[in-house]
């Protein structure tokens, strides 16, 4: 069985692609489970085979303890982790090729908090597990916005330690010269250009992210299906080292 995190913004379009990607593999002849770790949606266009709400309920949470929706996110995620046990439990039962883990947007939980990391690894640490990271097209086709969503991708690559995949999603929303200049900007020259003026620390700064963490990210459209194949090569090089879906032996490259 092998892991799939899906994670990113708020909206950056997680809950499609989940859907989507499952529709996909299961298109391929995978079983493909889903889990849902969004304590605070109210509905959902999958029926999700784990549900964190069957163990908490954001809105309980903001209601009783008088919170608002980020900090309710972190104590629902410390709520869970209380019933660790029970959850280890249920996903014991989960048999299936793939499963997808559907994220809450509150991305703070992932890129800063140790319980993120604790709920990713209850769910997966006896499987071999990658993370998709979301840059929302809509906030990435600014030159300042992708460089900030790169730093996001780092912090949560850092945090919890899994291979990661960076996807450009809902590139159906890009204008062909837009998704040009996003897709060029992996080469980080052409990104440093694109952010303009800059005082030397912040160039300095811009040059280290890009040295460090800039990659062309795989553009993708849940919705019309652009750029699914190549999504999915990639994530078969990650988890089966390019093998087909059964090799679900430990890779050695890893
Ligand atoms: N055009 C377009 N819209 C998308 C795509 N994926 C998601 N969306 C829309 O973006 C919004 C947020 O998507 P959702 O999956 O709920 O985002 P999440 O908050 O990250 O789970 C919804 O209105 C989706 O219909 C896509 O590939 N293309
Ligand atoms: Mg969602």
């Amino acid at each position: 069985m092998y892991f799939i995190f899906v994670t990113g913004t708020a909206g950056s379009g997680k809950t499609v692609l989940t859907t989507n990607l499952s529709y996909y593999l299961s298109q391929a002849g995978m079983d493909v489970a889903i889990a849902n770790l969004d304590p605070a949606v109210d509905s959902l266009p999958y029926v999700p085979d784990f549900d964190i709400r069957r163990y908490v309920e954001a809105s309980d949470i903001m209601r009783k303890f008088g919170l608002g929706p980020n900090s309710s996110m972190i104590a629902s995620a410390d709520m869970a982790l209380a019933r660790a046990t029970e959850i280890k439990e249920e996903m014991e039962k989960i048999r299936a090729n793939y499963v997808i883990v559907d994220t809450p947007g509150q991305i703070e939980l992932f890129a800063y908090r140790n319980s993120g990391r604790m709920l990713i690894w209850l769910l997966a640490e006896d499987f071999k597990a990658m993370n998709i990271f979301l840059l929302d097209s809509f906030l990435a086709k600014e030159a300042r916005s992708y460089l900030s969503l790169l730093l996001l991708s780092s912090s949560i690559k850092f945090r919890i330690g899994l291979p990661q995949l960076n996807v450009l999603s809902k590139v159906d929303l890009l204008s062909q010269q837009e998704l040009e200049s996003v897709m060029s900007w992996g080469e980080g020259d052409e990104l440093i250009n694109a952010l303009g003026t800059l005082d030397d620390s912040s160039y300095e700064l811009a040059s280290s992210v890009v040295q460090y963490a800039s990659t062309s990210p795989i553009p993708v459209s849940a919705t019309t299906g652009m750029g699914m194949d190549s999504l999915y090569a990639h994530i078969q090089r990650i988890l089966a080292g390019g093998e087909d879906y059964y090799t679900e032996e430990p890779n050695p490259n890893l």
